[in-house]
């Protein structure tokens, strides 16, 4: 049977203006198979031959079914993934048919070609990586560098404090040139053994004292000095180091010292170097709740915490000291990446309970819980408090949550740690789960300086109170110095069985050159002019010179109640970067550094205040 009889409209020619009705039931019959076969067979046309998917693609579904997904998520309902199924086919016959072609023109280049399509392809992945594990620090954005006000000083008018001055930049020359002599390159100097020294703490990297020192130098204006530093670092400096560091200790003294530097000078490689360290770091926040590492291996990226922490906790006063150094790292680098990390920490802890309104020194960073109650504005702790108030005036005082997290927190440590001794001696005590033990370390004394620094925003006209406490402070410090033989301070002391501010434990009795007590001597005189707080300095520098100078640098010592210095050999690198430092500044001029540009991070490495006011914001990336 031809095909032209079946069709109904074009049957029988004699047939002038036939209707459909008119056919017999048969030929309808037939028809209407005639007619189902050929629907069948142009929708089988369209979903099974490779060519009509592709146009069903391309025509009703505009993006592929495998961007589709990545996008929104699988598609749960039946017929949606039968239609993905159809999409996913077709993605791959597309993707097929462009490798054949691909592979075509391959075949037609040359060797030399297809060897110089390798590097550019293997170029493009190490940039990719970068993009998710590093950034290209050759390459960061353009950042308009203005130097922030008082990064130099003047001569003070007062002979004598000019004088006093004077003899503070000899002992930076006499600390660093034996470090440079005897040490150069090496993380710390052996002033009595006059060789190098290398704390675990910083793996394999090396020249600690040469960063931690850079911004003292700068201030001094010890420029020749400060160009070796910085030659050394723009040659030797090196982060990639397959060794675990304590992400705090590099964070404090190398990123800081190095940010720092770059604010000072404005010398690109400190950037690029801080940015450098700071990338490396960020692994340390792999874990489930984002607190960060203790310690991690630079080349691996693998953390881990300080197995004595309390079932493997992370350190409040480490993870806790990083936000403004990581806040200028995204500022310098344009990777809103490590102000990221460092706000979730502040969230991690907001959602938490905190027993009597005090933070516990432990927190576990895979459940998000508090490990032992043990609190203290001391070692564990102490710098968390200050990064809080500092986070808050380094944002030209914007960081509302930081400010008030501040302030509920030196609340809590009034009502239960802070406690007066019989004699009359205002002290810090720790709190071991609700009991307090009546010790007070040397590290705490930092605290008269932060309250100080504090006290002119505390909430509810609290400010002369606050200026109270820190001078009572400063003034137990002063007296744990006084009360021993050498008149440098123990490493904590203690207010119970019958002693104040005198430590009773021999492994207590050292003195390692720390700059806390100095630091808020400083604080101290800044914001109260009264000569006390320069002549403690001065009696400290004294202390210094007679007890801890040797030929080849200066040592800490291990018994500050032995009427003969036992020198432990160590010239710490936070003596050049803070200790000295603080010194200068204790009989400098106010508007050296001053306290509204600048806010000193706990290694004393200052940071710039990021100004609001747009016209005066130093260093804005463009
Ligand atoms: C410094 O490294 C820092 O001040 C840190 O916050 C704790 N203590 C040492 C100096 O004592």
């Amino acid at each position: 049977m031809p095909v032209a009889t079946l069709l109904p409209f074009t049957a029988t020619p004699n047939r002038k203006s036939a209707s459909p009705t008119s056919f017999r039931l048969t030929e309808k019959f037939i028809l209407l198979l005639v007619f189902s076969a050929f629907i069948t067979l142009c929708f089988g046309a369209i979903f099974f031959l490779p060519d009509s998917s592709k146009l069903l693609s391309g025509v009703f579904f505009h993006s592929s079914a495998v961007e589709t997904n990545t996008r929104t998520g699988p598609d749960s309902s039946d017929s949606g993934s039968a239609g993905n199924d159809d999409r996913v086919l077709a993605k791959i016959r597309k993707d097929h048919e462009k490798a054949l072609l691909e592979a075509k023109d391959t075949l037609q280049k040359r060797p030399d070609e297809i060897k110089q399509d390798i590097i550019i392809e293997k170029e493009k992945v190490v940039k990719e990586s970068m993009g998710q594990g590093g950034k290209d620090v050759n390459n960061l954005p353009f950042v308009e560098y203005r130097r922030p006000p008082g990064a130099t000083g003047h001569e003070p008018l007062d002979p004598e404090t000019r004088d006093r001055r004077a003899k503070i930049k000899e002992m930076m020359k006499h600390a660093w040139d034996s470090y440079r002599r005897y040490a150069w390159g090496s993380n710390e100097l052996r002033p009595v053994s006059k060789q190098g020294h290398s704390s675990n703490l910083f793996g394999d990297i090396k020249g600690a004292t040469i960063v931690d020192a850079l911004d003292t130098l700068y201030i001094m204006e010890m420029f020749e000095e400060f160009d070796a530093a910085t030659d050394w670092v723009e040659k030797n400096l090196d982060f990639n180091v397959n060794a675990e560091v304590s992400v705090f200790e590099v964070n404090i003294r190398f990123v800081g010292g190095l940010l720092s530097a770059y604010y000072l000078s404005g010398k690109e490689v400190f950037r690029r170097k801080a940015v450098e360290l700071g990338e490396k770091l960020l692994p340390a926040f792999k874990t489930p709740t984002g607190i960060p590492w203790a310690l991690l291996n630079l080349k691996s990226g693998i953390g881990r915490n300080w197995p004595w922490a309390s079932g493997g906790s992370s350190i409040l006063a480490e993870y806790g000291t990083l936000h403004l150094e990581f806040m200028h790292l995204s500022k310098l680098s344009g990777n809103p990446e490590f102000a990221q990390k460092v706000m979730n920490i502040r969230k991690v802890l907001n959602r938490l309970d905190k027993p009597q309104g005090l933070y516990p020194n432990y927190l576990n960073p895979n459940s998000g819980q508090w490990g032992q109650h043990h609190v203290s504005v001391g070692g564990l702790g102490d710098s968390f408090y200050e990064y809080l108030l500092k986070a808050w005036l380094m944002s030209d005082k914007t960081d509302e949550e930081g400010k008030k997290m501040y302030y509920d927190a030196l609340q809590a440590i009034e009502t239960s740690l802070m406690r007066k001794s019989s004699g009359g001696l205002t002290y810090i005590a720790e709190w071991k789960g609700g009991l307090l033990e009546h010790k007070m370390g040397h590290l705490t004394c930092f605290a008269g300086g932060m309250i100080a620094l504090g006290a002119d925003g505390a909430p509810g006209d609290k400010t002369g109170h606050q200026m109270e406490q820190a001078a009572e402070i400063a003034r137990t410090c002063h007296e744990s110095y006084a009360r021993t033989a050498l008149k440098l301070g123990p490493e904590a002391f203690r207010f119970d069985g019958g002693v104040e501010a005198i430590a009773t434990r021999q492994n207590e009795k050292y003195f390692i050159l720390r700059p806390e007590v100095i630091e808020t001597y400083m604080y101290m005189w800044r914001f109260t002019h009264d000569p006390k707080y320069r002549e403690w300095g001065w009696e400290a520098v004294q202390a210094l010179e007679q007890h801890c100078k040797v030929e080849g640098g200066y040592s800490g010592v291990r018994d500050v109640y032995a009427p003969t210095p036992n020198h432990d050999d160590v010239q710490q690198s936070f003596y050049l970067a803070e200790t000295l430092k603080y010194l200068y500044l204790l009989f400098s001029d106010d508007d050296h550094l001053p306290f509204d540009h600048w806010v000193f991070n706990t290694e004393a490495h200052p940071l710039p205040v990021i100004k609001k006011d747009k016209t005066d914001r130093p260093n804005e990336v463009e």
